[in-house]
């Protein structure tokens, strides 16, 4: 039996006992006390989600736009400008700035490797890479769900949002130089014992692909999820500055209030390479994630893995590059968010994969946004009720208000 064929037996099994009456999590093993099959989920509320974009751009977005792929069938809601000097529409066409969405790309490749028997996520990160680390304690699997320690350089490199972005715009680190950076602060936790979100995790998880490949980040992205899904909008660039083709223009918003928006489309992203520097399309992201939660990315086992959940707080959860997070529908969707200088993104997908939502606004700096930004999933996944509660669906950046504790 297939894969595929594996796992429409499996739902289709679920769905039998849930007629029965049998609650779906009581056919689940394991730490995700998700349900385990999408219980027939409220149709898109894209009225709502017109009207949380059009908010969007109300804070201060040039423009935003989503895009959801349920099971064939394709809505595009688009509304203000992709830049804004020729003033031209923003598309769901237009290619963008991922951000942090790049970590789950960086975390398949890896989950990837195991599979294939060249890691250990239990093994120590020295073994692999010898001396990189101070603590021989930390391990693949700490790095790969913000559990390690490693302090975030990012941190003090955007204390001052528009000077910090100016210093390195152009700049190009090697992953050596930006853990250096970060080991001149002291660790955040033990090993293992806490979540506290670290960019510097996913530059550890860059080293490890390409010390165990021999190859860049971006051959690895290319020839292990680009090329088997057909991703033609999505690319590593690194350290090139510019979009390549339609693209959707960023803009950083000071930090001192009436300033005016900076264009920040022009960059390297080299602070962050590994941990976000893809650029994608709202389409491509949800192809994306509806292979990784379909089991098409992945072995099973590696995709439990990525699954076994550290709660970070009341409505979300970390797994291995891969973020949860429950509606307040009760619904749980599974994928990340970026924030780059210029670009917000939201790409999340259903337990089973075949309900995908895609969000950007072409902003940063600006958390009304970014909280706005987020009532898209309301209304992608919760249909009109979500949208009636979009305004409590509160975003940090870290999610680490509460301290992690281990659901497995
Ligand atoms: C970087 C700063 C945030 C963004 C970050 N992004 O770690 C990763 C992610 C890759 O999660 C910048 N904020 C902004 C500031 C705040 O400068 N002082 O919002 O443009 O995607």
């Amino acid at each position: 039996m297939t894969t595929a064929t594996l796992r429409r037996a499996t739902v289709s099994g679920a769905v039998l006992l849930s007629l029965l009456a049998v609650p779906a999590h009581a056919t689940t093993a394991g730490p995700d006390t998700a349900p385990t099959v999408a219980a027939a989920l409220p149709e898109p509320d894209l009225v709502g989600l017109r009207g949380v974009l059009r908010t969007a751009v109300r804070q201060g977005a040039p423009g935003a736009m989503a895009r959801i792929d349920d099971r064939g069938t394709v809505h595009r809601l688009v509304t203000g400008v992709a830049d804004r000097g020729t003033r031209r529409a923003i598309s769901t066409r237009d290619r963008f700035r991922i951000g942090s969405v790049t970590k789950t790309f960086t975390a398949v490749v890896l989950l990837q490797l195991v599979d294939e028997k060249k890691l250990k996520l239990d093994a120590p990160v020295n073994r692999y890479l010898p001396g990189l680390l101070p603590d021989d304690r930390i391990t693949v699997r700490h790095v790969l769900s913000h559990r390690s320690g490693l302090y975030d350089y990012s941190n003090d490199m955007f204390a001052r949002s528009v000077q910090g972005f100016e210093a390195v715009r152009t700049k190009v680190f090697t992953y050596r130089q930006l853990v250096a950076r970060s080991l001149r602060h002291a660790r955040t936790n033990q090993p293992g014992a806490a979540y506290v979100y670290s960019n510097t995790n996913f530059v550890v998880a860059g080293m490890l692909i390409e010390k165990l490949t021999g190859h860049s980040v971006g051959t690895a992205y290319q020839s292990r999820i680009i090329e088997p899904l057909g991703l033609r909008d999505t690319l590593y660039v690194h350290p090139a500055t510019t979009i390549p083709g339609r693209h959707a223009r960023g803009y950083l918003t000071p930090d001192t209030a009436g300033a005016a928006l900076i264009d920040a489309t022009r960059q390297t992203t080299s602070w962050a390479q590994s941990a976000g520097a893809l650029l994608s399309t709202t389409g491509d992201l949800n192809t994306f994630l509806s292979a990784l939660l379909g089991g098409e990315l992945t072995s099973a086992a590696s995709l439990t893995q990525m699954q076994r959940w550290w709660k970070v707080n009341s409505t979300t959860a970390y797994g291995l590059g891969l973020r949860r997070r429950t509606l307040s529908c009760g619904v749980s969707v599974y994928g990340h968010t970026g924030a780059v200088q210029g670009y917000y993104t939201y790409a999340f997908t259903s337990k089973d994969g075949r309900r995908s939502l895609s969000a950007l606004a072409n902003a940063s700096n600006n958390g009304t946004v970014l909280n706005t930004l987020a009532g898209t999933l309301e209304s992608a996944f919760c249909g009109r009720r979500g949208t009636a509660v979009r305004g409590s669906a509160r975003v940090e950046r870290y999610e680490d208000l509460a301290p992690g504790v281990a659901l497995d």
